[in-house]
């Protein structure tokens, strides 16, 4: 039930009372409303947005419990270039991450914050980024100005008096996220839907295992369990006490004989993360009993287990998926996921009450309220190019409505990992998938990955973007430091993961994909499956273990050995660029690279 006076503290912890007051005492805010996290509580702040203009309900018939927010035009997207590292030595951080002095930058912020909440309401949201009570799991404090964000944890992560019972009856400790989107109302100055400053800092300091996100309403700026904590803070913590804070999706791979082999993937953003989370096997697959199992599709957090394996849980509790290219075809278990109680932001409003974006189905719809609130129309958009939804439009939708959600994926002591896959998106160079020779070269195939750039600025199309373990924007502490603790994990484990790395986007020379991609991947996941179980063949090639065109199952699908060949084919002089380019990354990062990643450059050089 709700408080009928929220602004009643929640939790009795003396250091959280404290904090909080001094908080207040900085930002000002009108009112203070601890969040319970109650069904009651989460209806009345969506009823309050949509008064406020921030929300509107979607039909209640085909979309129940669903709103879609608008945002502002120019907060629609993590902010990068004002997203600060501030370790005390700017080493620490590394040449990856932007960085401040850590004391110059706290003066810089108490500043911002300084009565940024006046005329607001400051909700004290309490959350813990995986199972409550979970050994692995982590608690942090959100103190915001943003219902918008409070409504969105919700369904990301565990949130409410569960939380504050764990504050208040364990010594854990708690991360303290500060966020204000940085518009104070003055006395009878009227609100916009959504307010934000142009202005924008997002500042993680990892000594003191704080956040400080100012500016912006948006996503990973605001929701500060997802990115700020549950990677770049977490990221340090895990070094700090051995285990890994990743950019990965897990699922469960079920044979017919009901045994389940758990693998986690890191893929560079565009390559269908959540896409392969949820993948749907090929019906002959699925005749025999084969089953994918959803656990995360964003977040693993990898610990070693009591027997010596690697044991990961998905620290969220939802989904934060990007909306254009989400369909029937291409993602039927997203497309289950988001039917109800779900949050769209900066997508299409259908005169019939719900929502549609660019390719959720063939046929758009013949008028719609585009992103920006304006009218929008097939015809609009041939004419110039408008889209209805942002690129980047996302759905909040809990997990647990995914129909592949993997029945342990709550389990408090994690899954245990088999295999890890990287991926990018190559063009050409990268076959199919190949299994690295052993843990450090798995880390090296990890730490050079990347993805071709599609559709950036002139005269960049083609060239690749390095993005270590897609952990580039997300990596709290130094790049090569990060390098260090993942070949240092095997000492820790009796049991490393078998690592893969995959390509789903090679193309001929008529620039036409080679492999048909989604539900078809379950073949290649198959041969890793059974590689990392110890039954699969292999052939050894230059760059790693390589299936056989035999080792595959090839059953319904017409894919003839020699277009295997040219999936998998080794370009030696591809290679050749392709180690120069690794060496382009390494000179970077080159004060703090450990010295594996130069050996295994040498050795791959000399294997070919
Ligand atoms: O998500 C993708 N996956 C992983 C699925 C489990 N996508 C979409 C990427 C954008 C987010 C893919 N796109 C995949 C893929 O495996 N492969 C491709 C490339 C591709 C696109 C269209 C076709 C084939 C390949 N169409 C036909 O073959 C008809
Ligand atoms: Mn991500």
């Amino acid at each position: 039930m709700l408080s009928p006076d929220p602004s009643v503290p929640l939790s009795t912890n003396v250091h959280l009372l404290r904090w909080v007051q001094k908080m207040t005492a900085l930002c000002k805010p009108d009112r203070v409303h601890w969040v319970d996290g109650s069904q009651e509580e989460y209806d009345l702040l969506c009823e309050q947005m949509v008064a406020a203009g921030t929300f509107t309900r979607l039909n209640e018939e085909k979309w129940p419990g669903c709103f879609l927010a608008r945002s502002d035009a120019s907060d629609v997207a993590r902010v990068e270039d004002r997203t600060y590292v501030c370790s005390a030595s700017k080493d620490g951080a590394g040449p990856t991450n932007n960085w401040m002095d850590p004391f110059e930058m706290k003066k810089k912020l108490r500043g911002l914050f300084d009565g940024c909440m006046k005329g607001r309401t400051l909700y004290v949201l309490p959350y813990s980024m995986g199972p409550l009570g979970s050994p692995m799991s982590q608690i942090g404090v959100q103190l915001t100005d943003s219902a918008y964000a409070v409504v969105n944890m919700r369904i990301m992560a565990r949130i409410g008096k569960p939380v504050f019972e764990i504050i208040d009856t364990t010594d854990k400790r708690v991360v303290p996220c500060m966020h204000t989107v940085g518009a104070p109302l003055e006395p009878g100055q009227k609100d916009v839907p959504w307010p934000c400053n142009t202005e924008k800092y997002i500042v993680h300091f990892p000594e003191s295992r704080e956040i400080w996100s100012y500016g912006s309403g948006y996503g990973g700026n605001a929701l500060l369990g997802k990115k700020c904590f549950a990677l770049r803070i977490a990221s340090a913590m895990a070094r700090d006490e051995g285990w890994m804070a990743e950019h990965m999706l897990i699922l469960g791979v079920e044979n017919p004989e009901g045994q389940k082999t758990y693998v986690a993937a890191a893929f560079p953003s565009a390559c269908g993360k959540t896409n392969f989370a949820m993948l749907i096997p090929p019906k002959h697959f699925a005749q025999k009993g084969w089953k994918i199992w959803t656990v995360g599709d964003d977040i693993a957090w990898l610990k070693p287990g009591p027997d010596g394996r690697l044991y990961a849980i998905n620290p969220e509790a939802g989904f934060f998926g990007v909306a254009p290219g989400t369909s029937d075809k291409t993602n039927p278990n997203a497309m289950k996921s988001l039917r109800k109680n779900t949050i769209f932001t900066n997508v299409a409003l259908t005169p019939d009450g719900g929502v549609w974006w660019e390719g959720m189905t063939d046929e758009p719809p013949a008028h719609a309220i585009d992103w920006q609130g304006n009218a929008w129309t097939p015809e609009i958009a041939k004419a110039t190019g408008a889209k209805s939804s942002h690129p980047n439009s996302r759905f909040t939708a809990p997990a647990s409505q995914c129909p592949t959600i993997d029945p342990d994926w709550e389990k408090p002591e994690g899954v245990p990992i088999a295999a890890i896959i990287f991926g990018g998106r190559r063009a050409t160079t990268m076959p199919l998938v190949f299994q690295a020779f052993n843990w450090t070269s798995g880390v090296y195939a990890g730490a050079t990955m990347g993805s071709e750039m599609t559709a950036a600025a002139a005269g960049t199309i083609g060239k690749v973007r390095r993005d270590p373990m897609a952990m580039l924007p997300f990596c709290g502490y130094n790049m090569g430091d990060y390098f260090r603790h993942w070949i240092y994990m095997q000492r820790t484990l009796t049991e490393t993961p078998r690592v893969f790395h995959v390509n789903w986007f090679r193309k001929d020379a008529d620039g036409k994909f080679l492999w048909p991609g989604f539900g078809e991947n379950m073949r290649i996941l198959k041969w890793i499956v059974d590689r990392a179980t110890g039954h699969g063949m292999s052939k050894e090639s230059p760059i790693g273990w390589v299936p056989h065109y035999e080792d595959i199952d090839w059953t319904d699908l017409d894919f003839p050995k020699e277009k295997f060949e040219e999936l998998q084919r080794f370009d030696r002089e591809a290679w050749r660029q392709e180690i120069l380019s690794h060496e382009e990354l390494f000179l970077d990062l080159r004060s703090h690279l450990p010295k594996e990643m130069i050996y295994e450059r040498e050795l791959l050089i000399c294997r070919m």
